[in-house]
């Protein structure tokens, strides 16, 4: 492949603003597809979940052709727990698109993504997407991505950068507002003219850092990266240096090359071009495959450390291994370690009491993730809530605090502002146009955990909030982050509409009649602030009368529907979620009711 046709480009935003469905733009129109083939859509979310939740999870590798152009595209995450892999992946590009939402602007993320963009000195494009909202406000988001670039210290040939207005959702973009719209050939052109092409040297020894993972089921694991110099080639063997610096002779199985979103299998591959090896079944992120006579390591690659933390404990409670396969706690541990080989920013270490694995990640979400792969693969386990991780400095407990930026109608930020004063949230800023609110906040990272669900009811699902980790700083005192109480099953038994009737005014039931339920098991919300025991299975007294409103006829408010996050969200610390490929439970730890 020639060298100075090859165009390596990461899109990067904040999360939603519309990088997988650019990516899936760029691809149809590229022609690679046939006329009437059907091609799903966002493409890339290639993953169940993914495609579930409608989030990249994983960052991913494709190409396509642009007139004689070679552009490889990294489709990036971009939620804020999934950071750490936007940071690696830009090792591979030589260029960036900077998507911003027309109407929202620069959000946290976007700040973030840049940053790292910034740090690894690569070349940018702004696209300005979505605007074809009808709130869209161009100008003034152009204004925003320009104060943001000189407040991370952009070098001046940087701050100069290329604009590009686009709808990746009806498929164009323009140079100018003005301009008509055609198709996406604006973006494929700035790439070609403002990204680099790849600037190694064939004829130096190998060099190929590994980035990031894939799996394949036939051939094990997949490390992904650039050729930054030489050429690599089945045939010839190689050296692998590890992460600690010691280097072991190896040979490739295969090499893949990304065309559209497919991997192709090629034997050789040149300088600047992007592959995925297979060959290696221990191989992480950041090994470097190199010339076996003259190894020359790339330098490594940072990765953030963890910022919460969770407690994996093999499932005890009496309905354990009824409907899972995976139960024992020789299966998590694993599965666990297993996980810490293709996800660098997860840490896995036994717990010091009792028996389970204290798991630490990048953020509720992305434990939640692992814990939902898990319970689908049919493990069985409980998990505790989720603790941030403190450190100590000179005799001082410093914990992390994130910057929060909330949108929030007007009629509704009064409620928010006092809830986050309780949670230690300090407001920073805020900004009122059109009946919006726009509050930014430093708040530790604990008062914001479990509060997404909360906020989203108090703003009637209308509010936006986002955060990234800001800092560490002084420990902010305790938090209350749940106020009541809960509603707790005083026996083992299955629940009676007649029963749960008579309960529900007492809070809200988290299930509704018919459920097989234990003792100790969380059955719904107490509207006080302590926990009751109550009996959901107490039937009617049947007596010689026939009284008005029999069994059949009682009306049952809809239960509380919690997903795992909200559950994970929802307890205490003498509290657990039980999860099983089939249920999700919520139970106090000590299940002695009596
Ligand atoms: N109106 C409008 N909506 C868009 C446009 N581009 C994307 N969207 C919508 O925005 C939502 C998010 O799009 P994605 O492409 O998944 O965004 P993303 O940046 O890949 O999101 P993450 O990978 O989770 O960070 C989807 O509902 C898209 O249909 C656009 O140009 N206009
Ligand atoms: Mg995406």
């Amino acid at each position: 492949m020639d060298q100075s046709k090859i165009r390596n480009v990461a899109i990067i935003a904040h999360v939603d603003h519309g990088k997988t469905t650019l990516v899936d733009q760029l691809f149809q129109q590229s022609g690679m597809f046939r006329e009437n083939q059907e091609v799903a859509e966002r493409l890339m979310d290639s993953m169940d979940l993914e495609k579930e939740r409608g989030i990249t999870i994983t960052a991913k590798n494709g190409s396509y052709c642009f007139k004689d152009y070679w552009i490889n595209i990294i489709d990036t995450p971009g939620h804020a727990d999934f950071g750490g892999q936007v940071e690696r992946v830009l090792r591979m590009a030589d260029g960036c698109l900077l998507l911003v939402d027309a109407q929202e602007g620069p959000m946290p993320q976007t700040y973030f993504v840049l940053k790292k963009a910034l740090a690894a000195g690569l070349r940018i494009i702004v696209v300005i997407n979505k605007i074809d909202k009808p709130a869209a406000r161009c100008e003034w988001v152009v204004d925003q991505v320009f104060d943001l670039f000189v407040k991370l210290e952009a070098p001046d040939h940087l701050l100069d950068f290329p604009v590009v207005y686009a709808s990746a959702k009806q498929g164009y973009a323009k140079h100018h507002l003005t301009d008509e719209s055609t198709d996406m050939v604006p973006i494929s052109e700035l790439i070609a003219a403002h990204v680099p092409p790849p600037s190694g040297d064939p004829n130096a020894p190998l060099q190929m850092q590994v980035s990031s993972l894939d799996h394949s089921p036939y051939l094990g694991r997949l490390g992904i990266g650039k050729v930054t110099n030489g050429t690599l080639s089945i045939n010839k063997p190689i050296a692998v240096v590890k992460r600690d610096g010691s280097v072991t002779p190896a040979r490739l199985t295969k090499i893949f090359r990304f065309e559209s979103d497919k991997k192709v299998s090629t034997d050789t591959a040149g300088v600047g071009e992007l592959v995925a090896v297979a060959g290696m079944d221990d191989v992480t992120v950041g090994v470097t495959f190199t010339d076996a006579d003259n190894p020359m390591p790339m330098p490594l690659i940072e990765i953030d450390p963890p910022t919460i933390s969770m407690n994996f404990i093999p499932n005890d409670s009496p309905f354990a291994g009824l409907e899972g396969k995976f139960v024992t706690s020789r299966h998590l541990e694993e599965r666990l370690r297993k996980e810490t080989l293709a996800d660098v920013a997860l840490r896995v270490e036994p717990m010091t009491e009792g028996v389970g694995y204290v798991v630490a990640g990048r953020g509720e979400l992305h434990l939640s993730i692992l814990i939902e792969k898990m319970r689908r693969e049919g493990f069985e386990l409980q998990v505790t809530r989720p603790q941030v991780i403190m450190k100590e400095e000179g005799g001082v407990t410093l914990e992390p605090y994130e910057e929060l930026t909330i949108d929030v109608d007007e009629q509704y930020a009064g409620a928010v502002i006092e809830r986050l004063g309780m949670l230690r949230g300090q407001m920073q800023q805020m900004h009122q146009a059109n009946g919006m609110n726009r509050l930014v906040y430093k708040i530790p990272t604990r008062g914001l955990l479990g509060y997404r669900s909360e906020f989203m009811t108090a703003t009637k699902g209308l509010g936006m909030m986002n955060y990234v980790f800001a800092e560490y700083g002084p420990y902010a005192g305790d938090i209350i982050n749940r106020v009541n109480g809960v509603l707790i099953s005083m026996e083992t038994c299955t629940t009676v509409a007649y029963a749960l009737f008579n309960l529900q005014d007492r809070g809200r039931l988290f299930l509704g009649p018919g459920n097989r339920i234990y003792a100790g098991q969380i059955i719904g919300e107490n509207a006080r602030n302590q926990d009751m025991v109550v009996n959901p299975a107490k039937g009617k007294k049947l007596t010689n009368m026939r009284a008005s409103g029999s069994d059949e006829n009682v009306v049952l408010v809809p239960p509380v529907q919690m997903s795992l996050e909200d559950c994970i969200a929802y307890i205490n610390d003498d509290e657990l979620v039980e999860v099983t490929p089939k249920t999700i439970r919520l139970r106090k730890r000590s299940l002695n009711v009596k």
